[in-house]
């Protein structure tokens, strides 16, 4: 049997985890009317307040050298259980419970496509990548504009490095990235409002900037599939849909390219999606958030406290509400 939860949207805002399509109500009605992926339970992790009763090795920021954890990440470490079944892939369903799909990613043989405004466009599997850059532990906390986070100690290398390999154009002004799109294996790729694959993109400073990360992995271990292996964008500072997961391709471009969630939700997902407790997302709140793991509410801080490092970047720039949606 087939069952459709209530969907999220009927429910108040303070039990609510919003979903990124609850209010785009053409996307809202044609997933009902489709009903193929069901609405599973969005926001099934909500009363997750037990998690950190038997914490492993590998979940306490103390189990990580120092030099992981220089961006002061803060708080505790989200257990990697947490982290491993609590996802956004939308490419593997809308719900928060893909893990088990995504095992069907097929992550071997994988190939990373450089190209546009590079000196000279290539193609790289992932294994002779990793042989090109050095990689190290970083702790970042990670937040969803659903209003939730996550601290991860993620494994991979700077984005710097791999702007750096790529070799782009003086003309090159944006980074293009773009995700595996296999129908095999991702039923969310029949979902027919979305404007597949997942797309996102940055700024070459944005990229270059020290706190862009490639991830190859989290807690000492290769990254698991529903978090995007075998290769992901991890930018602590912007919400989390800008970090697109299991890349196949990093195009350098001169004009600002517009993303998925732009094409998706114009009105409330754009280019920069800056975290700001300031600015609500339509309907809901960003002023705080749920800590998955504790289920504890804290507030949201600008840039998602890593104003440190990234405020320079949008100094020139207004700083109104288009910064942060
Ligand atoms: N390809 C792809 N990348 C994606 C997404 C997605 O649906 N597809 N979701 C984004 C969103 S909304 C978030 S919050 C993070 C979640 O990463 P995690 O599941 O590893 O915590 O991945 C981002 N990257
Ligand atoms: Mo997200």
């Amino acid at each position: 049997m087939h069952v459709i939860r209530k969907p999220d949207w009927s429910l108040p805002e303070t039990e609510a985890t919003p979903p990124h399509l609850a209010l785009d109500r053409r996307a809202a009605l044609a997933t009902l009317g489709g009903a193929m992926l069901g609405f599973g339970q969005i926001g099934a992790a909500l009363a997750d307040t037990n998690a950190n009763a038997n914490a492993k090795p590998g979940d306490r920021i103390s189990d990580y050298p120092p030099s992981a954890a220089r961006f002061d990440p803060e708080r505790s470490l989200t257990p990697r259980h947490n982290v491993e079944t609590y996802n956004n892939f939308y490419e593997f369903g809308l719900n928060k419970d893909i893990w088990r799909k995504a095992q069907k990613l097929p992550t071997e043989p994988w190939t990373i496509r450089i190209d546009g405004m590079v000196e000279k466009p290539f193609t790289i599997s992932f294994g002779d990548l990793m042989k090109k850059v050095s990689t190290e532990t970083r702790i970042y906390r990670h937040r969803c504009v659903e209003a939730w986070s996550l601290v991860v100690p993620w494994e991979g290398f700077p984005l710097a490095d791999l702007v750096k390999l790529a070799k782009p154009l003086s003309g090159a002004k944006y980074l293009r990235f773009t995700t595996l799109s296999d129908p095999k294996v991702m039923p969310g790729l029949s979902i027919p409002f979305f404007p597949w694959p997942y797309h996102e993109g940055l700024t070459m400073a944005e990229a270059t900037n020290e706190l862009a990360f490639v991830g190859t992995g989290m807690y000492g271990a290769k990254m698991p599939r529903q978090d995007g292996a075998p290769i992901r964008v991890v930018l602590p500072w912007k919400y989390g849909f800008k970090s697109a997961k299991s890349l196949v391709r990093i195009e350098f471009v001169k004009e600002q390219p517009v993303t998925f969630w732009e094409k998706t939700s114009p009105d409330m997902y754009g280019f920069w999606a800056n975290v700001n407790p300031k600015y609500p997302t339509l309907r809901w709140s960003q002023a705080r958030e749920r800590v998955i793991g504790t289920g504890e509410v804290v507030p949201t801080q600008i840039y998602n406290g890593y104003g440190k490092w990234v405020a320079p970047l949008y100094a020139g720039m207004k700083q109104d509400k288009k910064l942060f949606m």
